[in-house]
C-alpha cells in the first residue's frame, strides 16, 4: 500500500461504526448542515449534509477542524466570579463557582439595577448567536428591557439599514448561480465565505459565463478570481455608485415598467442626480476610476440580464457608508433586478416558533424607548454599539448599568479598546456568556461557561437561498460543568421566580414548540437535519413591507429621520494627512472565522498571525521591506505587525488582514501573544444615519520597526 492508502485506510477505520448525526456547523455565522461521525464521546469525523440545498455536502477548513473546541483543554469548566477590583491596568482575577451561586449573583444584580434605575438599564449584545433567544424571553420579556442587540454595527449595520429602507427586507441573499452579471462591492466572497452556496453559485455562474466585477481597494481572492478589478478609492463607492445610475438612467436604460409600477421617487431620484451632479466625470477624481469605465460598467450592468449589484460591508465602515450601500442597491431597482432568478433575492423564511410561550399577562410592560432610538439613531437596524459607552460611563442617553455579552468579544472586535474596557469597568453587572476567558469577560465581574454548538441543541433559520429550518444536536458530552443558554436562563428565571416560564426538561420540549407550525416533525428533523421550502421569485409585484409597498428609491423613513430621502455623496470624516498619509482598510481570512477559530492549534498552524499589506510604491517610500516588521501608527495608537509588501492594494492604502482577531492577551494559550490586535489604533466614529462603527475612519503612517 501507498502511504496515501494506508492513511486513507486508518482513517476508515476510524470512521467504521460510528455513529451518524445530523447536525450544523457555527464556526461561522452561515451554519453549513453536517453530519457529524462520533464514536467513544468523541467526533471521529464530520463532512457537509449531502442532501441539504444549503452547502450541498460541502464544509469548509474552519468547519473541518471545528471538532477541535469541543476538546480544547483552554474551554472555560466553571463559573467564574471576579474576585479583584476592576479598574484601569487591572488584570481580571476569579474563583470558580457553583451555578447556584451564579444564577443567585445575576438574579440579585439584576433585581437591584431594575429598582433603581429600570430594566432598561440592563442590555445585550451577541454576535455570533447561538440560542441568545433565551436570553431574549428572560431579559425582554419578563424582565422589561426594551435592549436586546446584537453585533451588526460591527458588521453590516449599513447594508443591512439600506435594504430595510430600500425593499423592507433585513437580509436579502445572492442568486448568484442563475446571474449574468454580478458586481460585488467590497464583498470577498471567495475569502471570507458568505455561506459555501454562494461561493460554489459564483464560480458556477461564472463557468456558465456570468461576468464578474469587484470594486475593492484590494486584489482579494475574490478579485483574482473576477473578469474585471475595479480598484476604487476607500470610502468612495457612493460616489461611483451614484454616477453609475446617472449613466443608466441618462442613456434611458433603466426598466421603465418596473420604477413606474414598483419603485418610490423614481423621478424624484432622477432630478437629485441632476441637481447634485452626480456625472462620471464628476466621480472619476473621487472613486479614482476613469469615466469611460464608469459609464461602460452602467451599460453593461444595464443591458446584460440577469444582473445584480450586491453589497456587505466593505462600502460600510465609514461615515458615508449609509448612503453609499443604498445607492449600489438602486442599480438593481432602476434595472428591474429585484428577486427574479440571477438577483438580489428577498428571502423567505421559515415559520419556526418560539421556543417558550409567555402569556401576555406575564409579559413586562417596556416604558422605555430602546438605546438606539433615545441615541438619536431610529434607522439604526441594531444598537449603535460604538455609543454604549457613554450610556455605561455617563449614563447618555440613559444609564446602562448590567450587561450581558453572548458570545462576542467587544474588547478585541470593537473599535477603541481603552473605551470598550473602561465601559466594562463602570458597571454593576457585567456577564460573559463565552468558551473561553476571552478580553472581555477578563473585565466582567461573572463569566458563564457556555458548551459549544457540538454540545447543544439548537433550531434556527437556515442561511440558504430558500425558506430553510436547520437542526443542532449535541453530538459530544460537554465540557466541564458549561452548560447551554437554555438551561443557564431556566436558572436565572428560577432565581427570579420566573421559572414556570422555562418548564422544558429537555431540548425536545423546547423543540417541539418551535416546530409546530414547520411542515415537518421534530423526529423527521432529527433524521433528516433540516427542513427546505420553496424558493419563489418576483415578490416585488405582491408589495413589499416598507411604508408605500413599494422598493422606496425615495425613502420615506430617511426623510422622517431628517436626512436626505435621496442619497447624497459625502466625503468620510477621516482623511490621510502629511502626518498620517496612509488610510485603514481590512479584511479576513479565509481560514479564520473572527476571533472564534484563534485557539484552534490546527487553523492557527496554516495561518498563525495576522499582517498589513501595503503597495510596493507606498513600501518603497517608507522603507517597508516584505515579510519585516513594521510599526503601525495612528493619532491613537500603535501596533508593530509584520508586513507584506503587494501590487494589488490602492496605493495609499494599507489592508490590516484579519486585525481584530488576533494579538490577544486572554483567551486560551494557542491564541495568545500571535500577531498584532489593530482596534486599538481606531477611535470612535460612528456612523451619523445607521450608528454603523466607522473602522476605517482611520489614518495611518508606517515605519520599519
Ligand atoms: N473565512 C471567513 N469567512 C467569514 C468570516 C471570516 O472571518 N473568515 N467572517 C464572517 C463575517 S462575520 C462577515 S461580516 C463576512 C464578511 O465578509 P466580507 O465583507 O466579504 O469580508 P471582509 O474580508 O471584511 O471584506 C471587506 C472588503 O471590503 C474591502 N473594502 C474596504 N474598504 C472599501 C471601500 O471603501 N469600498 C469597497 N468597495 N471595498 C472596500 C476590503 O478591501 C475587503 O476586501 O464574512 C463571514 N465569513
Ligand atoms: N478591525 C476590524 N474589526 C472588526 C472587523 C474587521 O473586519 N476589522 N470585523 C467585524 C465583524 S464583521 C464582526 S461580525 C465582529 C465579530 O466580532 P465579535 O462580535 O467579537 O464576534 P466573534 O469574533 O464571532 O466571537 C467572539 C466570541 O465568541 C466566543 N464564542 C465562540 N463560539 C461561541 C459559542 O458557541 N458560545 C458562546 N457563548 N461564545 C462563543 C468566542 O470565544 C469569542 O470570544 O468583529 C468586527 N470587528
Ligand atoms: S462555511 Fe462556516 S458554517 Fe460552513 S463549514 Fe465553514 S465555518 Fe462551518
Ligand atoms: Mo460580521
Amino acid at each position: 500500500m501507498t502511504l496515501q492508502e494506508t492513511e486513507l485506510a486508518a482513517r476508515l477505520a476510524k470512521i467504521k461504526g460510528a455513529e451518524v448525526i445530523k447536525s450544523f456547523c457555527y464556526t461561522c455565522p452561515w451554519q453549513c448542515p453536517t453530519e457529524v461521525f462520533v464514536r467513544d464521546g468523541k467526533i471521529v469525523y464530520q463532512k457537509g449534509n449531502p442532501d441539504s440545498p444549503n452547502n450541498i455536502g460541502s464544509r469548509c477548513a474552519k468547519g473541518m477542524a471545528s471538532w477541535y473546541v469541543s476538546q480544547d483543554p483552554d474551554r472555560l469548566k466553571k463559573p467564574l466570579l471576579r474576585t479583584n477590583e476592576k479598574k484601569k491596568g487591572v488584570t481580571g482575577e476569579f474563583k470558580e463557582i457553583g451555578w447556584d451561586e451564579a444564577f443567585a449573583f445575576i438574579a440579585d444584580k439584576l433585581r437591584f439595577i431594575a429598582e433603581k434605575w429600570g430594566p432598561e438599564a440592563v442590555a445585550l449584545t451577541c454576535h455570533h448567536d447561538p440560542n441568545t433567544i433565551f436570553y431574549h424571553h428572560l431579559l425582554k420579556d419578563l424582565y422589561g428591557s426594551p435592549n436586546m442587540y446584537a453585533h451588526t454595527s460591527g458588521c453590516e449595520q449599513d447594508r443591512r439599514a439600506a435594504c430595510l429602507t430600500l425593499f423592507g427586507h433585513v437580509f436579502p441573499m445572492h442568486d448568484f448561480v442563475n446571474s449574468k452579471y454580478v458586481i460585488l462591492w467590497g464583498m470577498n466572497n471567495l475569502g471570507a465565505n458568505q455561506g459555501l452556496w454562494e461561493s460554489r453559485a459564483l464560480l458556477e455562474a461564472k463557468k456558465k459565463g456570468c461576468k464578474l466585477v469587484v470594486v475593492d481597494p484590494n486584489f482579494t481572492e475574490t478579485a483574482q478570481k473576477a473578469d474585471e478589478w475595479i480598484p476604487v478609492q476607500p470610502g468612495t463607492d457612493g460616489a461611483l455608485a451614484l454616477a453609475m445610475c446617472k449613466a443608466i438612467i441618462d442613456d434611458k436604460l433603466y426598466d421603465e415598467d418596473f420604477v413606474s409600477k414598483y419603485c418610490e421617487g423614481f423621478d424624484g431620484f432622477r432630478d437629485h442626480l441632476e441637481k447634485h451632479g452626480y456625472t462620471a466625470e464628476w466621480a472619476e477624481p473621487i472613486c479614482g476610476v476613469e469615466a469611460a469605465t464608469i459609464r461602460r460598467l452602467a451599460r453593461e450592468f444595464a443591458i446584460t440580464k440577469p444582473a445584480m449589484s450586491a453589497i456587505f460591508k466593505g462600502s460600510g465602515y465609514y461615515t458615508n457608508g449609509a448612503d453609499a450601500g443604498r445607492a449600489c442597491y438602486i442599480l438593481d431597482a432602476i434595472t428591474g433586478e429585484v428577486d427574479k432568478p440571477g438577483n438580489l433575492y428577498l428571502k423567505d423564511w421559515a415559520p419556526l416558533g418560539a421556543p417558550v410561550s409567555i402569556p401576555k399577562k406575564a409579559q413586562a410592560k417596556i416604558k422605555a424607548d430602546p438605546l438606539h432610538v433615545a441615541m438619536g439613531y431610529p434607522l439604526a437596524p441594531d444598537l449603535p454599539n460604538s455609543k454604549l459607552p457613554d450610556a455605561v460611563i455617563d449614563g447618555k442617553p440613559y444609564p446602562v448599568k448590567g450587561l450581558f455579552v453572548h458570545s462576542t468579544n467587544p474588547v478585541m472586535s470593537d473599535p477603541n479598546r481603552d473605551r470598550v474596557i473602561e465601559m466594562f469597568h463602570n458597571l454593576e453587572l457585567g456577564v460573559a456568556c463565552e468558551l473561553f476567558l476571552s478580553e472581555t469577560a477578563l473585565e466582567c465581574d461573572i463569566v458563564l461557561p457556555e458548551t459549544s454548538f457540538h454540545e447543544q441543541a439548537e433550531i434556527r433559520q437556515g442561511m440558504w437561498l430558500g425558506p430553510e429550518v436547520i437542526l443542532c444536536q449535541p453530538v459530544v458530552p460537554r465540557v466541564g460543568a458549561s452548560k447551554p443558554p437554555y438551561e443557564i436562563v431556566k436558572g436565572i428565571a428560577e432565581k427570579m421566580g420566573w421559572g414556570e416560564h422555562f418548564p422544558y426538561e429537555t431540548w425536545e420540549d423546547w423543540g417541539e414548540l418551535m416546530m409546530k407550525d414547520v411542515p415537518m416533525s421534530l423526529d423527521e428533523l432529527k433524521e433528516k437535519g433540516f427542513w427546505a421550502g420553496e424558493i419563489r421569485y418576483n415578490r416585488v409585484p405582491e408589495g413589499l413591507p416598507t411604508p408605500s409597498g413599494k422598493i422606496e428609491i425615495f425613502s420615506s423613513e430617511y426623510e422622517k429621520a431628517g436626512f436626505d430621502p435621496y442619497p447624497i455623496y459625502t466625503e468620510r470624516s477621516v482623511l490621510p494627512d502629511d502626518d498620517y498619509p496612509l488610510q485603514v482598510t481590512h479584511s479576513k481570512f479565509s481560514m479564520h472565522c473572527n476571533i472564534v477559530t484563534q485557539n484552534n492549534p490546527l487553523l492557527m498552524e496554516v495561518c498563525g498571525e495576522n499582517w498589513v499589506e501595503i503597495n510596493s510604491v507606498d513600501a518603497a517610500k517608507y522603507g517597508i521591506r516584505d515579510e519585516a516588521m513594521v510599526v503601525v501608527e495612528s493619532p491613537k495608537d500603535a501596533i508593530t505587525i509584520k508586513a507584506k509588501v503587494v501590487e494589488g492594494l490602492v496605493p495609499g492604502c494599507v489592508s490590516i488582514r484579519h486585525g481584530h482577531g488576533f494579538g490577544h492577551w486572554a483567551m486560551g494559550q494557542t491564541a495568545k501573544g500571535k500577531g498584532a490586535h489593530s482596534n486599538n489604533l481606531m477611535d470612535t466614529h460612528t456612523n451619523p444615519i445607521t450608528g454603523a462603527n466607522c473602522y476605517n475612519e482611520c489614518k495611518v503612517r508606517v515605519r520599519p520597526a
